[in-house]
């Protein structure tokens, strides 16, 4: 009888075939696969609380809900936690860290963070081979509990967070200059005003001059790169965002920065992968916080959806994979955190792995003849063909679980690891 190895192989022979058939290298897209990271977030991990020592709620417009138990409350809980989601994902990825998940040892306030402070982050990521990304915080803090930062009528309160936004692009460098490859640091400012403004102009006049404060310094591109989030709403920010999509994308043009894109962050029908090959033609790179908006900008998990598959095609077709920065963006606290991880990881990657498994060229062909009928049946085709069998050889040969045996290994480790865990907020 053959053993269930042999027969993942044995489907993914046939499934080599039929691509082939269609003039798609299986070999070669799987080979690609393998150099795409994903930047997965630290903040699934813990409901984005942090290691400050605060008790309370989130604030700012970012809601996590669910209390599922075994919730990482250290700094080493949550590499632990991370460990585990990175032996149920194929191939090697990024950490992207937020301010607040620095070993802080006592009260240090979001403008005295220092490198000393991620020192073990560093550490644990070089010995896990693994690189870093960054955001400054600005958000969950009294300095922010009236909607404003950066952009605030209050001078003092703008300089608190300038001095914040700059320390965090000292760690970040340093970060880059350890693992040797640019760390992305990912600058999202919540402010806004619930009701309709008398000026929409006071605040973005505001915070153009506070980023350009904070970015006076150049920092070499080898070791980070700034980015910058735009966002059209949010609880508490409905009638008006300061940093709105046509401020930060006249910002990172006219300043040299990388754009994000935040996949719940526009009108709840509209899609970021049309944006890739426009914003690409005016900013070098591109940030994404894939994610997943039910309704709103809700950050639920990453399922296989079209959005998803839109975006990797995008990515794929435009020839971006070398200028675009996939990054995760996501937190639900009503399902196990590591199998969120797993989830939205395995799904995004899956979603890039369908992107390279497409005759790219043959369809563009077929579009600059005019043949729009062998577009859309291609197109359709395409959707049937045997991806699963590909991507199920693709963990089998990397040394991960094939199929839903991942949540059997979650299982095990809900068992094992996560009860010893209470559920209040731990200071490391
Ligand atoms: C919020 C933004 C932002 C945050 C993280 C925690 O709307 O999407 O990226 O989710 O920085
Ligand atoms: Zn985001």
């Amino acid at each position: 009888m053959a053993t269930s190895e042999q027969i993942i192989e044995r489907a993914f022979e046939s499934a080599r075939q039929r691509y082939a058939d269609l003039g798609v290298d299986v070999d070669a897209a799987i080979r690609r696969l393998g150099t795409v990271p994903i930047s997965v977030h630290c903040w699934q991990g813990d409901d984005v609380i942090g290691f400050e020592g605060r008790e309370e709620s989130l604030g700012n417009g970012l809601a996590v809900t669910g209390n599922y138990p075994g919730r990482a409350r250290t700094p080493g809980e949550l590499r632990e936690d991370l460990e585990f989601a990175f032996s149920l994902i194929p191939g090697k990825h990024r950490l992207n860290l937020h301010a607040l998940y620095g070993e802080f040892h006592g009260p240090v306030d979001r403008d005295e963070i220092g490198v000393e402070h991620f020192r073990g982050w560093i550490d644990w990521a070089a010995d896990q081979g693994l690189s870093l990304d960054f955001n400054p915080s600005f958000f969950s803090h009294e300095n922010a509990a009236d909607g404003f930062t950066l952009a605030h009528v209050d001078s003092k309160i703008r300089q608190f967070w300038i001095d914040h936004a700059v320390a965090c692009r000292k760690i970040a460098a340093a970060m880059g200059e350890a693992q040797g490859n640019p760390c992305v640091n990912n600058f999202w400012i919540p402010d806004g005003y619930k009701d309709s403004p008398a000026s929409r102009k006071a605040p973005r006049q505001r915070l153009i001059e506070s980023l350009d404060q904070i970015f006076t310094e150049p920092l070499a591109p080898a070791h980070t790169l700034d980015a910058v989030e735009c966002k059209l709403f949010g609880i508490g920010s409905e009638s008006y965002v300061v940093g709105s999509h046509e401020f930060y994308m006249g910002y990172a043009m006219t300043r040299n920065k990388v754009l994000c894109l935040d996949a719940g962050h526009f009108h709840p029908t509209e899609g970021i992968a049309d944006k890739i090959s426009s914003v690409l033609l005016y900013v070098p790179e591109l940030l994404l916080h894939v994610s997943r908006g039910v309704r709103w900008d809700s950050d639920h998990v990453v399922t296989y959806n079209d959005e998803v598959q839109s975006i990797m095609q995008e990515i794929v077709r435009g020839d971006y994979l070398d200028r675009v920065h996939i990054g995760l963006d996501f937190f639900d606290a009503s399902i196990n955190r590591v199998a969120a991880w797993a989830i939205g990881t395995r799904n995004t990657l899956k979603a890039v792995l369908a992107a390279l498994l497409e005759p790219t060229e043959t369809l563009q062909q077929a579009e600059r003849d005019g043949d729009y009928t062998t577009r859309l049946a291609l197109m359709e085709e395409l959707k049937t063909m045997p991806l699963g069998a590909v991507w199920d050889y693709y963990c089998q040969s990397t040394g991960v679980p094939v199929g839903a045996e991942w949540l059997e290994r979650v299982r095990e480790y809900e068992t094992a690891v996560q009860p010893t865990r209470g559920s209040s907020v731990q200071v490391p």
